[in-house]
């Protein structure tokens, strides 16, 4: 078996962590991972070369790219929707410059071995933009082309990267004499929020689900930042790398769009909560809404339809919101706590 060589950047992230342990396992792969930040000792050891660096410096990239040959590239670095809102010139050019720069260097990577390169994409939740909460409950279960006006900075940038990566898969230099046709295999998932029970992620908006968790188990009480009624859908972390892994696996001719939604399980955040009291009997848990974050997840869906990824690749759940908390979220985060409940 030929050893394959890919490219994760925002290697140290939720996702990072996660796709980085099961890719370690399959064999056969040599693992490029890049940071902004330096890389936690748990992944280290399971890569072929860190690397910290921005997604912005060229030079860094276009120097990896001489010195391997991707087969395929997980660009994971992105800013999430809180961070973005707070500093959204910056989260610009991380989101849409960083990935336009993947991009580039998925082209040149193609030219140098004359062969199709994957792009595999996270995308998100954050590119709907339902306009009130009357119009979210009749919207039901979303599909891909429907209600595509984001109110976040975060929300636009996932979205034009979805239509860059069309474009580069395409169209890219179309009015060349020779087009070159094909190079990059971009393939995108819009994630719901994800839970995990190894990692807490920074910035999004999101959170306030995985971190009723962790908290929880920590035996801390915890101000949860939404109302009781708000409603968006999750999905557990390992379900989230099995779909990027699936994905990127499924044969050319079966991949019908660009993007697809995967969805798993939509629970209030009440019924999150009561789930956890359950568990964690002695700490409370409040809902102080803060109307600016809340007004934020109003306009993301309370489902999405993935009826695409089902059929063209065979996108399927294991963890329910029954599972992923009694036999997956629960037990590792009294694990990593050691919380007796
Ligand atoms: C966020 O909250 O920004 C992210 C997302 C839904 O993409 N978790």
């Amino acid at each position: 078996m030929s050893t394959k060589t890919i490219l994760v950047t925002g290697a140290n992230g939720e996702i990072g962590h996660g796709l980085i342990e099961y890719l370690s396992e399959y064999g056969g792969i040599n693992i490029v991972a890049m940071d902004i930040v330096s890389i936690d000792e748990s992944v280290k050891a399971r890569c072929h070369r860190l690397v910290t660096g921005d997604v912005l410096d060229t030079y860094l990239l276009e120097t990896l790219s001489t010195e391997h040959n991707f087969d395929t590239i997980y660009h994971l670095a992105a800013l999430l929707s809180t961070r973005a809102e707070r500093q959204p010139t910056l989260a610009h050019r991380v989101n849409v410059d960083g990935t336009l720069n993947l991009l580039e260097i998925a082209i040149t990577q193609s030219h140098l071995q004359g062969q199709k390169i994957k792009f595999i994409y996270p995308s998100s939740i954050a590119v709907y933009g339902l306009p009130d909460l009357e119009t979210k409950r009749k919207a039901g279960k979303v599909k891909e082309d429907q209600w595509l006006s984001p109110r976040t900075m975060y929300g636009i940038n996932k979205l034009y990267d979805e239509q860059l990566g069309r474009y580069y898969t395409n169209y890219y230099r179309q009015l060349d004499a020779e087009p070159p046709k094909g190079q990059i295999d971009f393939r995108g998932i819009r994630f719901p929020g994800l839970i995990s029970a190894v990692t807490l992620p920074t910035g999004g908006t999101s959170d306030f689900a995985p971190e009723m968790l962790h908290m929880a188990a920590k035996n801390m009480d915890y101000k949860c930042f939404v109302r009781e009624d708000t409603r968006i859908p999750f999905m557990a972390m390992p379900d989230a790398v099995t779909a990027l892994l699936r994905l990127q696996a499924a044969p050319y001719e079966k991949i019908t769009q660009a993007v697809y939604n995967v969805g798993v399980f939509s629970p209030s955040a009440l019924e999150m909560s009561q789930i956890l009291k359950k568990a964690f009997p002695n700490n409370s848990i409040k809902f102080l809404s803060d109307y600016r974050r809340q007004a934020i997840i109003d306009s993301w869906p309370a489902d999405v339809d993935d009826t695409a990824a089902r059929c063209d690749w065979d996108w399927k759940p294991e963890y329910t919101l029954e599972r992923a908390f009694s036999e997956y979220l629960i037990p590792a985060v009294q694990k990593r706590y050691s919380v007796k409940s």
